[in-house]
């Protein structure tokens, strides 16, 4: 690297408007720590932002948002990429790792009504409302809970997909993350914050997270001042949980963690896609480890791609095992099955609509 350029670090991002939103954050936290360096933010469009008229559990492809931006890292073209957690797959490209998990923020979902619907709640809305949304882990838990409801695929990013709310009357109310909505200054526009139950989250809702090359100790060195511990426990447990029930981010699968007085509690749920079979259960372990010691070592472990802030490896390891055990409970209760058929209806589904 050129001196001139010793001081630049490039960060890959996705072109959205969250997208650019969550990449300024880590940068405005990044240049508060190292304000001597400069960030130059490079954007990138990905499969899941080019086709915009599918459903995501359609199209088939694991890393919908992130492939180009991975190839972009491997090449050295960007030295970090700032993504949602919950977009990355649990399994990541050989060489990548995820170098920082920052501070989560409200991990529930959240209903945005048609002006027309204000003051309605999803209990309230009349028989047949069409609620728009493309994940099948809220629509399988929605109907669920709300079999008056009717759902249709939505796509786009938030800006198409607020616009098709308001300017059609095709949708009565979107449900998205509350996460992202905040991060767009769309507070006002929350109508309903989802429980756990009636509509448990996504693996990772929530969090922001860097991805590096594995082997870039430089950036994860500069990166590991952005980690957050309690946040990294839950996402650890809760990747380890999807990446034994071998979900995507198409599986029909919520999740719900809690940390308290030194346990962390963690419930999952598999659901089949029209929401009539589901297979919840719960698990907790100890994660208050305040006698280990730091090992050299601790620093280059990685625990469901996700680099171990020094000091807490026996924490990390306990809500790893415990993802990876509850899910093979959940697997074992019916789990499997459900999952299979959710996985072969998806399938079908592609099969059906070609791209
Ligand atoms: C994933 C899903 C969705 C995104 C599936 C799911 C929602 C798709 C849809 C894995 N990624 O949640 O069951 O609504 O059609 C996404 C959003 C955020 C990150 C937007 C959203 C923002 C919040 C965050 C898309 N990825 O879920 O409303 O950082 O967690």
């Amino acid at each position: 690297m050129a001196d001139e350029t010793e001081n630049v670090i490039r960060v890959g991002s996705r072109k959205s408007e969250l997208a650019m939103i969550q990449t300024r954050k880590i940068i405005s936290v990044l240049k508060e720590i190292y304000s001597e360096k400069e960030f130059q933010i490079e954007t990138m469009e990905t499969i899941g932002d080019k086709i915009q008229d599918q459903a995501l559990s359609k199209i088939g492809e694991k890393s919908l948002f992130t492939k180009e931006l991975e190839q972009a890292l491997a090449v050295k073209q960007v030295d970090m990429i700032v993504h949602s957690l919950k977009d990355l797959p649990t399994t990541l490209p050989d060489g990548m790792v995820i170098a920082a998990v920052y501070k989560r923020d409200d991990p529930h979902d959240a209903v945005v009504f048609h002006p027309r619907y204000a003051g309605k709640t999803l209990r309230t809305l009349p028989s047949g409302s069409v609620i728009g949304t493309s994940s099948v882990r809220r629509v399988a838990q929605l109907k669920k809970c709300y079999p008056h409801l009717a759902f249709k695929d939505v796509r786009g990013n938030l800006n198409t997909r607020l616009r098709k709310l308001d300017d059609a009357n095709d949708y009565s109310a979107l449900v998205l993350a509350k996460a992202g909505l905040e991060r767009m200054g769309w507070n006002s526009r929350i109508n309903q914050v989802l429980g756990p139950n009636e509509c448990m989250y996504s693996v990772s809702q929530g969090a922001m997270a860097v991805e590096v090359r594995a082997d870039d100790d430089k950036m994860i060195e500069c990166l590991s001042k952005l980690q957050h511990m309690d946040t990294i426990l839950e996402c650890v447990a809760e990747r380890a949980l999807l990446r034994k029930l071998e979900g995507g981010c198409s599986a029909p699968v919520g999740v719900y963690t809690d940390i308290k007085e030194g346990e962390l509690h963690l419930t999952a749920a598999a659901l089949s896609l029209d929401g009539s079979e589901c297979v919840k259960m719960s698990m907790s372990t100890r994660v208050d480890f305040s006698s280990s010691e730091i090992r050299e070592s601790d620093n280059k472990q990685v625990y469901s791609s996700i680099v171990a802030p020094g000091k807490c490896s026996e924490a990390l390891k306990a809500v790893e095992d415990l993802g990876t055990d509850l899910a093979i409970k959940i697997l074992e209760n019916g789990g499997r099955e459900i999952l299979e058929a959710a996985h072969k209806e998806n399938i079908q589904n592609v099969q059906q609509k070609p791209l």
